[in-house]
């Protein structure tokens, strides 16, 4: 193992301090900018193209070189040495609707900044790397638009066949190409071969908040799955049809979700999440009884077996809902994801980083998904966290301080001066990748 560099504060190095950090992160806020402070950037629309040129543009001038590969992830690179494996390290730039303006876009602009302080190492020659840097722009993360979510990284470790990705469509009817040529990112470039990856992200969560702590070391990610559900009834007059002729879609869509906040009532509490975010009437005329509900359940848990015995408490009371109302229901198991267990090194990778940055540090899990989800499974990834003011994520009032975001870049900026010197040369990758895991697994649509 090489020995593990000191690494200055990056003032000294390359004169991009932590001002120029928060300038550049604050920057990109106005790219989607919502009146009530959040952003709206969803995935291949004009605004996310906006904030994707920008961020190629800035990594140019920083002297990186800018790729893209065929699902729109793009790559900027601190080529230092010929070839071998990269280091990987960002998140990604696309928002939910009506988002928060730090989710992604803060771990992107955090490891620009790490990579460009480490670049200044390198030059001084008081850094030796053993590999290059990447800083990765993850396409879709969020799956608001295109379902499902962590798509570009899932299609580029081979999770997600990448040509079937390209063809989902979105609400109007526009595929995942459409709109990545739309915006100038459908590109040829290969992916990078990755050594190790990183990730910093707003913990969208209150753990560090209510312990007073900086630096969150992620252990590993929950158990996630979405019910995608449509309820099938038939329509008629709101007026005119005696409620015994009815078969209201509406009705019964509705008694599905007060099933889902129901059913988590019987597992530990904070072990077990479930909402229904996705919620639509057809044909959603006011005299008209719904023929048809098409909605998504998420549910997500520390232990798999508490989502799975929810979900299967869920297809129960739903097919005894279609028999007691004689209408039909689909459900569809969807978007399935593994715990992933993020190496052990990695995590003390974190800790280490957090003490010589000088801030407090403590393991926890991650709820959310991210993209280190995915690529855990080819290259040994490490996961970090930072506050989030209330715990508040996908919402205009999402905030982290900037005193916490400039602790994440210097602490970022160790883990991956560490990463490029072959800290995790020797890790094996979290869940290796198996054909048939669950979230490549047939998702079962039973007709209830
Ligand atoms: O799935 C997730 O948790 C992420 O926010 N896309
Ligand atoms: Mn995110
Ligand atoms: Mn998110």
């Amino acid at each position: 193992m090489t020995s593990e560099p000191d690494l200055p504060a990056a003032t000294a190095v390359t004169g991009l301090t932590d001002e120029d950090f928060l300038a550049d992160f604050h920057h990109t806020t106005v790219y989607g900018a919502t009146a009530a402070g959040g952003i709206d950037r969803q995935a291949g629309t004009a605004e996310h193209g906006a904030v994707r040129a920008w961020f190629r543009a800035r990594a140019e001038a920083l002297g990186m070189t800018v790729t893209v590969d065929g699902i729109g992830n793009q790559y900027a690179t601190y080529r230092w040495l010929p070839d071998g494996p990269t280091v990987l390290t960002g998140s990604h730039l696309d928002s939910q609707p009506l988002g928060g303006r730090f989710d992604g876009t803060y771990g992107v602009i955090t490891a620009l900044h790490a990579a460009a302080r480490l670049n200044g190492e390198v030059r001084a020659g008081r850094l030796d790397p053993v590999h290059n840097l990447t800083v990765v722009d993850w396409f879709n993360e969020e799956g608001a638009r295109f379902a499902p979510s962590i798509m570009g990284s899932s299609a580029m470790v081979g999770i997600k066949d990448r040509d079937e990705m390209l063809a989902v469509t979105d609400v109007d009817g526009v595929t995942v190409r459409d709109a990545l040529e739309s915006i100038g990112c459908l590109g040829t470039d290969a992916a990078p071969d990755v050594a190790a990856y990183a990730e910093i992200h707003i913990e969208q969560g209150r753990l560090l908040e209510r312990n007073h702590t900086t630096i969150g070391a992620v252990t590993q990610s929950w158990y996630t799955q979405k019910l995608v559900v449509a309820v099938k009834g038939e329509q008629s007059h709101t007026g005119a049809t005696v409620m015994a002729d009815r078969h209201d879609a509406l009705v019964a869509a509705a008694k599905i979700v007060v099933f889902t906040e129901d059913v988590v009532a019987d597992y530990e509490p904070e072990k077990i999440v479930t909402s229904v975010g996705q919620f639509t009437v057809h044909p959603n005329s006011p005299i008209v009884v719904p023929r048809e509900v098409d909605l998504v359940i998420d549910l997500r848990a520390s232990a798999a077996a508490d989502v799975l015995s929810a979900r299967d408490t869920l297809r129960r009371k739903i097919a005894d809902l279609a028999a007691e109302r004689d209408i039909r229901i689909d459900v569809e198991d969807f978007d399935i994801r593994d715990i992933q267990h993020y190496p052990l090194d990695g995590v003390e990778l974190t800790e280490k980083a957090a003490a010589d940055a000088g801030v407090s540090c403590m393991r926890l899990e991650t709820m959310a998904g991210h993209d280190s989800v995915a690529v855990n499974r080819i290259a040994p990834s490490v996961m970090v966290f930072i506050p989030s003011v209330d715990g508040v994520s996908h919402c205009e009032r999402e905030f982290s301080t900037d005193g916490d975001m400039v602790a994440g870049v210097a602490a970022f900026t160790q883990i991956a001066g560490r990463l490029v010197t072959g800290a995790l040369d020797t890790t094996a990758p979290g869940e290796p990748l198996t054909t048939g895991s669950s979230t490549t697994g047939p998702s079962t649509t039973e007709r209830i």
